[in-house]
């Protein structure tokens, strides 16, 4: 059961990096999943967990994981996170000090990195609340729409314009599903490697619109049509203060892997009370 909020716990003795190994080990147990990892979904379930925090209020953010209680978890943005969520039922059941706002965070961590991503600095702190902290639905961006749209989600979050475009840079992962979101197909054509071929993706190739069996439309190349873009992103690229950003990090991985090193523990500490004397972890990668 989850901890009463704000509740004054006792100094929790968990070994963080144990942890992180523990999840590490399960990314890749399913071949049959999707491209063969867990490790997008996982990304996908930290976003939006953290994604829901309102500057102006100071609510929503990772802290209180009310993503386990309807009606937050029935948002139509979060279809098909169940899956991530049970997985780290497994994990939670041999941690059980761990509050799941910073299980869920660390296995986005623990996926950017093991997929060969930057190492993102994480600190323990989140409280898990109750169902009355849910956030309303329409927090997280809509993936058909535009520009203007997905400013004013991730502006009342607190980022700027280089930020979100280095944010999105994180769909060198994983694909759409169809019975989720309503899109379908990967980003590129490795989408278990944390790499900056998104960026390489949306600025080098020829983009031409497909109609889905659903009504929808999205974005695919026109060499590979298995590959596509959201709206909402051919949309960011033609706007010309998104676009320098997206130009830059295709032409520079690591100033791409520093930002988004930078931008996506930002993501996950929104809104999480620290008190400021948390400890500071760099996780081990399992391949070190
Ligand atoms: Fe995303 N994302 N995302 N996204 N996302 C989807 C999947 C992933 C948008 C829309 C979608 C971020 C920002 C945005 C991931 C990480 C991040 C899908 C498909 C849509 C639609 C869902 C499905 O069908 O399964 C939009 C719009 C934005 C606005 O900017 C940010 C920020 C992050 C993380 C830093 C990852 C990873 C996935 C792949 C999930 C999977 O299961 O493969």
């Amino acid at each position: 059961t989850p901890s009463a909020a704000g509740k004054t716990e006792k100094k929790k003795n968990i070994d963080y990096q144990q942890v992180y190994n523990d999840i590490a080990e399960m990314l890749d147990e399913d071949s049959d999943y999707d491209d063969g990892s867990y490790g997008p979904v996982l990304v996908r379930l930290a976003w939006h967990a953290s994604g829901t925090y309102d500057k102006d209020t100071k609510t929503g953010g990772s802290n209180g994981a009310t993503m386990r209680f309807a009606p937050e978890s029935k948002h139509a943005a979060n279809n098909g996170l169940a899956i991530a969520r049970d997985l780290m039922e497994k994990i939670h059941a041999k941690y059980p000090e761990i509050s799941y706002g910073d299980l869920w965070t660390l296995a986005g961590v623990c996926a950017v990195q093991e997929l060969g991503g930057p190492t993102i600095p994480w600190r323990a702190g989140r409280e898990d609340a109750f169902e009355t902290s849910c956030t309303p639905d329409g927090r997280l961006p809509d993936a058909g729409k535009k520009e203007d749209h997905i400013r004013d989600i991730f502006y009342r979050m607190g980022f700027n314009d280089q930020e979100i475009v280095a944010l999105a840079g994180a769909h060198a992962l994983g694909r759409c599903h169809p019975d989720r979101s309503g899109f379908e197909g990967p980003w590129q054509e490795a989408p278990t490697v944390f790499s900056n071929e998104y960026f390489k993706a949306i600025s080098t190739r020829k983009w031409v619109k497909k109609d889905l069996k659903n009504g929808g439309w999205q974005w695919v190349d026109k060499n590979n049509t298995d590959v596509m873009m959201l709206p909402a992103e051919i949309a960011m690229y033609n706007d010309k203060e998104f676009k320098k950003y997206f130009d830059l990090y295709a032409k520079d991985e690591d100033k791409f892997f520093k930002d988004f090193a930078a931008v996506f523990q930002k993501l996950l500490e929104l809104g999480v009370p620290f008190k400021g004397d948390e400890k500071v972890y760099h996780f081990k990668r399992t391949t070190e």
